[in-house]
């Protein structure tokens, strides 16, 4: 079986690509990724060798490119991850953030009809239903509607509409997954779990937005991976499938940057509060039942075990972010955080 990947050399794709490539040996990888900021082929160092694993570096919102792959790879299925990922980014610049997660989605589906692809996975967030009002309020489920609230998660649901709709209309084989908040090795160090731990080794302090109230549900990246490559082979087309933590405790901010820190040994005082993301979203929980039910999935790391292998990967390689949190990285840190 061959997959094409899109997005591969980013965080979760990258992670997903091994995944995939330990657990089924006849199973081979095309990975397609424009190589982005967040883009980093270092993440695929140790099978970039592998005869099972192919890259091309291209744009999926650019049609000839991604025609051009199909035509020379004619994958029996794909996983969609290309997109612009971090939210904070979409609130100074929302034009890239609907021409890949939008039009590249589109591109996407077309390669798919056109070409027959037997089956399409389209990699999506919880954020897509928008914010829960407050603790009590039920988790979101599969049929919520869709309510998103900032450009990122207006982009990824208008990529969910499309989707569901070449189903719909076009009979096309897709599935959609809804994952809630990873964490793991190889994330970009502008989301929350590796800011503050790449901040914290540097003798930085951390920046909590507004009091550290909001409230996410984590999923260590391995367990996002195991649950998207069961469904790619045993979900439903046309279904919707929530990834998440199942019913562990809601964890606040203020909450995990505590454990981050006491895995680092080190106290509240490494913590500046600083001022709220602009529309940020409350709370977001993912009732999972149906993954559960369904494929017999359910998230195995705890959250307090997948922050301690996170904090040892990042001490155990260095180098990787080191080299990422230079020139562009700084600058983007400063115009996002100075003053704030
Ligand atoms: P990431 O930002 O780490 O990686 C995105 C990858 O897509 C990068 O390799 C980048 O180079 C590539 N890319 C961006 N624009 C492209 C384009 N136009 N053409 C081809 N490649 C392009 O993101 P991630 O955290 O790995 O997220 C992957 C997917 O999972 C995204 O669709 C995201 O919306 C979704 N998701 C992420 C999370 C999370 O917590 N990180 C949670 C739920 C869902
Ligand atoms: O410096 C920070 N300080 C802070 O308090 C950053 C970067 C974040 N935060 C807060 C904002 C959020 O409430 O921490 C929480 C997590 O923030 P991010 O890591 O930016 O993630 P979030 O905005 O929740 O979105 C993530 O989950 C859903 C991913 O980035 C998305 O790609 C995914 O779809």
């Amino acid at each position: 079986m061959k997959i094409l990947v899109t997005g591969g050399a980013g965080f979760i794709g990258s992670n997903f690509i091994k995944y995939v490539l330990d657990a089924e040996p006849d199973v081979e990888i095309i990975n397609c990724d424009l190589l982005t900021y967040a883009g980093n082929l270092a993440n695929l160092e140790d099978i970039a060798d592998s005869y099972r694993y192919r890259f091309y570096k291209g744009d999926v919102a650019d049609c000839d490119f991604l025609k051009s792959v199909f035509e020379n790879e004619s994958p029996d299925a794909v996983v969609h991850f290309a997109a612009e990922s971090h939210v904070d980014r979409s609130l100074e610049d929302a034009g890239v953030f609907v021409r890949t997660n939008v039009l590249g989605t589109q591109n996407i589906l077309d390669c798919v009809g056109s070409f027959g692809t037997g089956r399409m996975v389209h990699i999506s967030t919880d954020e897509v239903y928008g914010t829960l009002p407050d603790l009590d309020a039920p988790p979101f489920t599969e049929e919520t509607p869709l309510a998103p609230r900032n450009p990122y998660s207006a982009s990824k649901a208008a990529a969910d509409h499309l989707v569901m709709a070449a189903h719909l209309t076009h009979g096309l084989p897709v599935i959609i997954t809804r994952g809630g908040n990873n964490y793991g090795p190889y994330q970009f160090p502008e989301k929350l779990v590796p800011l503050f731990i790449t901040n914290l080794m540097e003798g930085k302090n951390v920046p909590l937005y507004g009091e550290g109230l909001n409230v996410r549900d984590w999923i260590h990246v391995r367990d996002h991976c195991r649950a998207i490559h069961l469904v790619l082979k045993n979900g439903a087309p046309g279904e919707v499938y929530n990834i998440g933590p199942g019913d562990a405790e809601p964890v606040t901010n203020i909450r995990i940057t505590m454990m981050i820190l006491k895995l680092m040994g080190m106290g509240e005082e490494m913590i500046r509060k600083v001022a709220d993301r602009p529309g940020h979203d409350f709370r977001y929980a993912l009732d999972t039942s149906k993954i559960e039910r369904e494929l017999g999935y359910s998230a195995e790391i705890p959250l307090e075990e997948g922050l301690r292998q996170t904090v040892e990967w990042y001490k155990a390689n260095e180098p990787w972010w080191r080299a990422i949190k230079s020139g562009e990285y700084m600058d983007y840190y400063d115009r996002m955080y100075a003053g704030r």
